[in-house]
Parts: structure tokens; sequence; C-alpha cells
């Protein structure tokens, strides 16, 4: 045995527990030990039952994630589970917490599992690009049927052990108590005769209604071609299920095998592994270690438009007491409207009764009185994006927030130093950037001024973390991580609608690749007249040698703003969210085309994406280079969370890496033979292919 399996003889039965903190993974070592344990359970005659269990709130996550991609070592967790399956003592699993994927297939392979009320049994694999591949496929279905089991493998989402009892997956669920006490009696029963002993492989509940498998089997199928295009495991764990249902079990497991293995290479499984471990690391920041954030449990609101009613309900939902204040009876009227249509949008959908938006809003405080933030703990500002509103709220700021509250800027692009230049504790000034809608859009950017105190950093993060956000440390830069970027993959699209290429086309090669939405769409959903006003802003300083596209702001000349105004690139018909080809708005870009005499050309789907993704990695690489970003994944995170690249690429930088620095450099190299003054490799780009690096390398 070693130390992270141990063994433990209690009357006539083995105790076999698993010990690897943090979530009892499945790794090499767990699984040596787990094998050596039963063969010395079966060895030993006066052991009649095996009881396997988990420790601390796990039972087990699963396969050990980082051993993906690494040459795999015996015992492989699906010979362990054909080994618990096939003993000759019974075998419990007491579900002591979390049991997700190999965790819960391990489960599976008992002959009896009993599970306290609090535990969990799920199969995430498909978040991670995989499929169950230590018999979930086979073992389940037998159990609860086809529709049950494609629910738990498609979805990911784990069940209580509640609903797994009413699934008939879980045999017992035990209250209260210690498990393995509580478990005593039915796990010595068995020795009795009282209870058989049958392997999973050979249960057929799940498999008598064979029609309702075959559609079960057809619906999810259906439903996923519509949802999960382009996507690749969701279709591998359809047709493992269909073959349980076809095929003798050794049959199916050898072909659930063969598909695990497919997903197990896939590029999916990459970007998706990358984005769990992304998604954790930027937390881990290292001027936190040893600093406890400030207490939080008031927070105040300046503004209550869009962001500020958002950013409300977040805190809201996070538990807090939130004060809202707006500078006059009209504007807080709207506030309040604003945070009570999102609860009453929620009871309609039946997801809460009256009786608890009532509850949620007795910690809602909306006034006109800036002395209401006296008591805050930490004071967010939401108004209009201009640096004189912003300042002129910070200067009252200043004079109303008690010593200590953490003050915090909602900007997208503004200088949070020179905003916190106007209070007399620049130290305590931070950047909270939240996404639009704020109570959904799950990316916080906290963005760090100059000498900002490491425990206001830290209760940022603790805000972030309360609000079940994915916070990612931005420096002070304009734009930020995202924006920042957004900014010059925003250019390349227009410049390609300029060059001759439909700018629906173009959305459509952005869907294409995985994004929810192109940029048009997104420029539509927006709003077209805050580009305009920036760009506005912008023109004097704007370097003459950069092309400029003016196809935007002609639309916006004639009130086109998008979805708001019903007319931006697309068209939209009355209260539809849906844009439908504008002839006029095409017949607009050929006129700006014939004015600058750009002879029209069309870029291949292939071609959009090399240049939208190509000035995305490039600016992406200056982020870094400059260090507004702390490291490549955190861009990855900015990227997924808050601008939709789609997951299952990893993010820009994990993209680049399977794309090859040194091809993205050669395509910059090739563009800006047009424009060379757009197309600038960044140095760290060429660095990197010189040197052979990948963005990997450099995540720390
Ligand atoms: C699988 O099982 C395949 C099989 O079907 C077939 C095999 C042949 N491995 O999230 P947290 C780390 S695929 C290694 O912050 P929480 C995590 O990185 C697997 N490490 O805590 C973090 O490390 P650090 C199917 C793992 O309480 C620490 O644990 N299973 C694993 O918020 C704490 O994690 C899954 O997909 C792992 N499996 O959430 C489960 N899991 O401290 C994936 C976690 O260094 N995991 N770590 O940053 C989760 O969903 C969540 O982590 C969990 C805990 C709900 C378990």
């Amino acid at each position: 045995m070693n130390d992270v399996v141990v063994l433990n003889k209690k009357e006539s039965i083995a105790l076999i527990q698993i010990q690897n903190p943090p979530v009892n993974a499945l790794s090499h070592a767990v699984r040596q030990g787990l094998m050596e344990a039963v063969r010395e359970s079966l060895e030993d005659p006066a052991i009649k039952v095996l009881a396997i269990t988990g420790s601390g709130k796990f039972f087990s996550a699963g396969a050990d994630i980082q051993e993906f991609g690494k040459p795999s070592l015996e015992p492989q967790l699906p010979q362990i589970c054909n080994a618990i399956e096939s003993c000759s003592k019974p075998v419990f699993a007491l579900i002591n917490g979390t049991a997700l994927g190999g965790g819960f297939e391990l489960a599976l392979s008992a002959h009896f599992r009993v599970a306290t009320a609090s535990a969990k049994i799920g199969l995430p694999e498909i978040h991670l690009g995989l499929l169950p591949g230590s018999g979930g496929t086979q073992r389940l279905p037998r159990i609860i049927g086809a529709d049950k089991a494609l629910k738990m493998m498609l979805n990911g989402q784990p069940v209580s052990a509640g609903e797994g009892l009413a699934y008939g997956v879980i045999d017992r669920v035990e209250e209260s108590g210690e498990l393995i006490t509580a478990s005593m009696n039915f796990m010595l029963e068995t020795t009795a005769g009282k209870h058989p002993r049958i392997p999973t492989r050979e249960r057929t509940e799940g498999l008598q209604d064979e029609a309702a498998n075959h559609v079960a089997i057809g619906e999810h199928r259906n439903t996923w071609q519509k949802k999960g295009k382009g996507l690749y495991s969701p279709f591998q764990i359809i047709d493992c299920v269909e073959k349980a249902l076809s095929t003798p079990f050794e049959e199916g497991l050898k072909y659930e095998r063969e598909s695990f293995a497919r997903c197990l290479e896939s590029p999916q499984r990459k970007g998706l592994i990358h984005a769990f471990f992304a998604e954790r690391r930027c937390r881990k920041i290292p001027e936190l270690r040893e600093i406890e954030p400030r207490k939080l449990e008031r927070l105040a609101v300046i503004g209550g438009g869009t962001m500020g009613g958002g950013i409300a309900v977040a805190a809201l939902d996070a538990g807090l007491e939130v004060m809202m204040v707006e500078r006059d009876e009209a504007g807080l009227e709207k506030g309040r409207l604003n945070v009570e249509k999102v609860y009453d949008r929620h009871i309609s959908k039946g997801r809460m009764g009256p009786e608890d938006k009532k509850e949620v809003l007795e910690r809602f405080i909306p006034s006109t009185d800036f002395e209401r933030i006296t008591d805050a703990d930490m004071v967010i500002e939401a108004v209009f994006e201009e640096m004189e509103v912003k300042k002129e709220v910070f200067r009252i700021l200043d004079q109303y927030a008690r010593q200590g509250a953490v003050l915090a800027s909602n900007t997208s692009y503004l200088d949070i130093d020179e905003i916190a230049s106007v209070t007399s504790r620049p130290e305590e000034v931070l950047g909270l950037h939240f996404f639009s809608p704020a109570n959904i859009m799950k990316l916080l950017e906290i963005v760090v001024p100059s000498g900002l105190s490491n425990e206001v950093l830290a209760t940022g993060f603790a805000l972030g973390n309360r609000m079940g956000k994915v916070p990612v440390r931005s420096a002070n830069s304009e734009g930020f991580i995202g924006n920042r970027i957004l900014g010059a993959y925003s250019k390349v699209a227009g410049y390609m609608m300029e060059d001759g290429t439909s700018p629906y086309r173009i959305d459509e090669a952005v869907r294409d690749f995985g994004y929810p939405i192109g940029p048009f769409q997104m420029f539509d959903l927006a709003g077209g007249d805050i580009g305009w006003a920036n760009r506005k802003r912008k023109a004097t300083t704007r370097d003459p040698r950069e092309r400029y596209v003016e196809i935007a702001d002609r639309l916006c000349e004639r009130g086109w703003f998008g979805q708001k105004t019903g007319r931006g690139f697309y068209l939209y018909e009355e209260g539809s969210r849906i844009g439908i080809e504008d002839p006029e708005v095409l017949d607009i870009i050929a006129g700006e085309r014939s004015t600058k005499g750009i002879r029209a050309r069309e870029y291949s789907p292939e071609e959009i994406i090399r240049r939208y993704i190509g000035a995305m990695v490039n600016e992406a690489a200056k982020v870094l280079e400059e260090k507004v970003a702390r490291c490549p994944s955190d861009i990855d995170v900015v990227q997924h969370y808050g601008y939709g690249f789609p997951r299952y690429r990893g993010g820009p930088m994990k993209y680049a890496d399977m794309y090859g620095i040194r091809k993205i450099v050669e395509d910059i190299e090739e563009f800006s033979v047009e424009d060379p003054f757009f197309w600038k490799p960044s140095e760290l780009l060429k660095t990197m292919a010189a040197q052979g690096q990948t963005f990997e390398d450099l995540n720390l």
C-alpha cells in the first residue's frame, strides 16, 4: 500500500480509503494503491466485504487531469474498475462526498453504492473534451437507461445523492452520521446473502425499454447537432451509449476505450483542459500570498444604469448588503427598476418566488444621499464613461467614504491612476471592469494602478470570487487586457469588410470558428454610438499612417446604432434581436470602397480567421510584453469569459501554440506587405518564433 490509499480492516470488512487531497484525484499512485488494496482484500480469507471510500469533502473528483497527455501508466482506471466489478466478494462504494468522472465510474463498478445526503455524483468529462472512459458509458445506461445516462454525461452537471437514489444508481442515502458506521449493517447483511452481488455489467434494468432508449439516442443526437456545432466529444458520448444498448459489454467497453483515446488526442481536449487550469491560475496572484482581504459586507454602487444595476444584482446575489446612490429620484427609480426587472424575470421563469425577491430586496437600499455610503466597506462607481464625470464622483466619494473603505471604478478604458489622483487615498482605489450584463458575465478585470495596497487588491479578488466571477489581474493601461485586444481584431474585421468581404460572411466565418456571434453582430449588440464617440475623441491623435475605415461612421451618421435603433450592420424587425442582412449596408460599403479606389476582394473563411486571430494574437503578445497581463493563460481567460472565444480552442494564446508561433509570425509578415503600419509582429512573437518557444512556456 502507499500513503494515498489506506487499507483498514474492521470486523470482516476491508475499508479502502483514498487520501489524496485536495480532491482525491485518481493519480497513478492512487490507482496502484487501489489495485493493491483490492488484491490484498481478496486474498485475505477473513475479509468478506470490501468498502471503498474517500476523505474530506471528496469521494474522488476523477482521473488526475495533470496526467493527460503524458504516457499512461498501469494500472489504468478501466482495469481497476473491471477488477472491482469482478471481485468475488461484495464491493461497496461509500460515497462520502463529491464523486465525479472516473471517481463516479469507480463507484459504478462497485456492487453497491451508499452515499451521504450531501454527496454529489456526476460525469463532467464533456467539459474537458472527454467522455467517461472507465466504463461509465457502458455501465450507467445499464442501470438507469439511455436518457438519464445521457443527460448526466451531456450536461456534465453533478446531481445530488437524492436524485441518484431516485434514478436507481444509488442504493441507499444516509441522512446523517458517519457513513462507514451508518453502512455497517447493510454491508454485513450481504455476507448473510441478504443482498445479491450483481456486477453492473450484468444489470439490465436500464435496457428494458428499448423503444424509449432508441428515442432518447435520437433526441440527444438531434439536440447536439443543433447546439454542439464543431464539438467532438458529445457525439462520441452518444455513440458510446448507443453501443451500450446494442452490443455485449466487452465490445462496448472496447468501443468506449477507442473513443476515449480519440478524445484524449483531440485539440479540443487540449484546449478545454488548458482552460480548466487557466481559470484557476488567474486567481493565484503572488501579491496576495498571505494577505487577508478587508471585511466585505456592505457595498455601495454609484449609478443605477445598466452597469450599476447589474453590479448591484451580482452583489445582492452574493449575499451582500447593497446601497445604490443616484443623483436624483428619476435616476434612482431607473436604477431600482434595473435591479427589480432581473428578479421579476426570475419569477416569470419560475426560478424564484415573490417571497424570495422580497427577501433579497431587503438588503437593497437605494438612495439619493451620498452620506449613505459612509458605512460601506467598498464603493463601486458605475457612472458615465467620461473622465471628468468619474473624477467628480471620486472627489465626492473621498469626502464621504469611511477610512479603510475600498474605492473602485467600473471603467472599460479609463486611466485609474488619474481617477485615483483626485482622492486623498490613491492606494485604496482600483479598477473593476465588469462586463455587461454584469450580473451574468463571469469576467472581472481587476485593474491595478500604481501604489495600490495589496490588501485592497485582495479585497477586489475576494469580491470577484464571492460573486462567482473569474477575476483577472490587469495593469492600468488603456483598454486593459480585453478591450485593447478587441480594438485590434475589430480593426481587422473593418479592413476585410472594406477590402470587399461582406460583414455577413465575416461574421459567419467567426461563428464557424466557434464564437457565439461575429464582430459585426457584436457591434450592433453593443451599440454603434459608443464606438463612434470613442473614434471621434481619438480622431485628432490618430496616426496619419493608420488605415481608417469610415463605414461604421456612415452608418452612425444615419442613426443606425445597431439593435437598439433597429438598424446597424443588420436590419432588425420590430422587437427582434436577430438581424437580417441589409442590402443598403452593402451599398454603403461598396460606395466607400469605390471612393477609396479599392478593388473588391473576397476572403475565404480560412483567410478571414488567419487575419482575425493573427491580429488578436499579435496584440495579445504586445499586452504580455508590456506586462499588462500577468501571463498568457490570463489572456485566454479574458477572451473566453469576456469576448466569446470558443473555450474548446483554449483561448487565443493556446490556439497560437497549437497553430504554431512561427506560422503566426509568417502570416503577420505576409499581411504586412499591404499594411506595414498595422501588421507589425510584436518583438515577443519574433523572439518566441526564433527560439521555438510557446506561450505555455511563459505561463506562471
Ligand atoms: C476523468 O475522470 C476521465 C475518466 O472518465 C476516464 C479515465 C480513464 N485532477 O476547482 P478547485 C485540482 S476526467 C487533478 O479549485 P473546488 C485543481 O486544479 C476528470 N487536479 O476546487 C485545484 O488545484 P490547485 C473528471 C484536480 O472545490 C484543486 O484541485 N473530473 C482535479 O472549487 C482544487 O480545485 C472533473 O472534470 C482533477 N480531476 O472544485 C472534475 N480536479 O489548488 C474537475 C481538481 O493547484 N474538477 N483539481 O489550483 C472540478 O470540477 C473541481 O475542481 C471540483 C472542486 C468540483 C472537483
